[in-house]
């Protein structure tokens, strides 16, 4: 890791470990967490399948806790969502490690229909596997868990949605409530996902560990948005992106959308010039994403600083917040507000993957960890 990607990492991990340990403020580990945590230990032995939901942008870093005690079986499946926000090779060789441990993994984007569709079949495959002879006369029920925000209520949604259309079900539509905040689901709730044989699935609330000790895990968590953003300052967020994004290959690729700047200079239509005026605070518009690209993109590759030099690329890292005000069109006129304004509008076009994919948690080398059981046991 880049000295002044770990100097941040560092420096948010610590504030989270804070906020961790003060119980009383309700922040981390809170008493429904702490009930949800009993009520699925009791299930996880009476289900048949468990779903452990992890992102896939850090397989290992949101590893549910409680499940660490449990070997790989044929009973236990670890999914990694939001596949589309991670690095595709590096999700590959995640499958295959998890794979070669003999730990039955499967990466998913539950936004996506026919990534969806592919794995309900899949997931049929391994229940006819797990249930045999018994699989025709038999109810299913398959239970996911996983920390806060990983998409278990999405995934549970698109499998609901889909399961039923495929069983032609003329039962209503549930929705498991979803929300890019971390710890909206409170309850456990079933929902049916195919029919002939009925298969359910039962929703879960997310749920942390009790104390982290690595600062990294901690960063990592916040950047992800597995934990509230109100535990950590923004700003010192935003940077660790950039610190990542500046010694990534992703910027890169955008070279080829601004060849000489030409993107800004060539003339608009009235039709486009009216959009852009109407929507230019949403910087959702891709035309604003456009921007932003290319401003971190100008930033990084005019930068004639020393890459090992800590003070160097903090520097960067400021001229490109600088750059972004005008990409946001955020004025300058609120004071500390409008940096806040900046650094969220960023991180939310990080989090939803318009500005690279990146998997944070690298893949352990398979011959260096082989023989280290525990360390296996840690991960998977
Ligand atoms: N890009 C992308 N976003 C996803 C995916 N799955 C979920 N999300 C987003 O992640 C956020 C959290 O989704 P939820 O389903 O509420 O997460 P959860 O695990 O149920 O969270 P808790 O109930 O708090 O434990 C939402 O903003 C979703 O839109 C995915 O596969 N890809
Ligand atoms: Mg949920």
């Amino acid at each position: 890791m880049a000295t002044e990607t770990a100097i941040l990492a560092g420096k948010i991990g610590a504030a989270v470990m804070q906020a961790s340990m003060n119980k009383a403020a309700g922040w981390w580990y809170s008493p429904h967490m702490a009930a949800a945590s009993r009520a699925i230990a009791e299930r996880i032995p009476l289900v048949d399948l468990v779903l452990e939901v992890r992102d896939a942008r850090i397989p290992l870093t949101s590893r549910f806790e409680p499940l660490k005690v449990y070997p790989p079986s044929s009973r236990r499946i670890v999914v990694l969502n939001k596949a589309d926000l991670a690095n595709r090779s590096q999700l590959k060789e995640w499958i295959s490690y998890m794979e070669h441990h003999k730990q039955i993994c499967y990466g998913v984007n539950s936004h996506n229909e026919k990534s969806i569709h592919k794995f309900l079949n899949f997931l049929q495959a391994q229940i006819r596997l797990l249930k045999k002879l018994d699989y025709h006369n038999s109810t299913t029920t398959v239970m996911l868990v996983g920390i806060p925000n990983v998409g278990k209520s999405v995934l549970v949604n698109s499998l609901h949605k889909i399961g039923r259309i495929s069983a032609a079900e003329k039962g209503k539509l549930r929705h498991a409530t979803v929300s890019p905040q971390p710890c909206e689901t409170k309850d456990i709730k079933s929902f049916k996902i195919a029919s002939h044989p009925n298969v359910y699935v039962l929703d879960t609330p997310g749920v942390l560990p009790p104390l982290i000790s690595e600062v990294e895990v901690c960063s990592k968590l916040a950047l992800t948005g597995t934990i509230s953003d109100c535990l950590v300052d923004e700003k010192e967020l935003a940077q660790y992106f950039l610190s990542i994004l500046n010694s990534s290959e992703e910027y890169k690729k955008w070279a080829e959308l601004f060849t000489d700047g030409e993107a800004e200079h060539t003339s608009h239509s009235d039709l486009e010039m009216k959009s852009k005026r109407r929507y230019a605070s949403d910087h959702t518009q891709a035309f604003v994403v456009d921007d932003v690209r290319r401003n971190l993109y100008e930033e990084a590759s005019s930068f004639h600083g020393r890459s090992a030099d800590n003070r160097d690329t903090m520097r960067l890292i400021e001229l490109q917040l600088e750059a972004l005000f005008g990409a946001f069109r955020v004025p300058r006129d609120l004071g500390e507000d409008c940096c806040l304004k900046v650094c969220r509008k960023l991180l939310n076009l990080y989090r939803t993957g318009r500005l690279g994919h990146y998997t944070l948690d690298p893949v352990p080398n398979y011959s260096s960890y082989a023989s280290s059981f525990s360390i296996i046991q840690d991960i998977i």
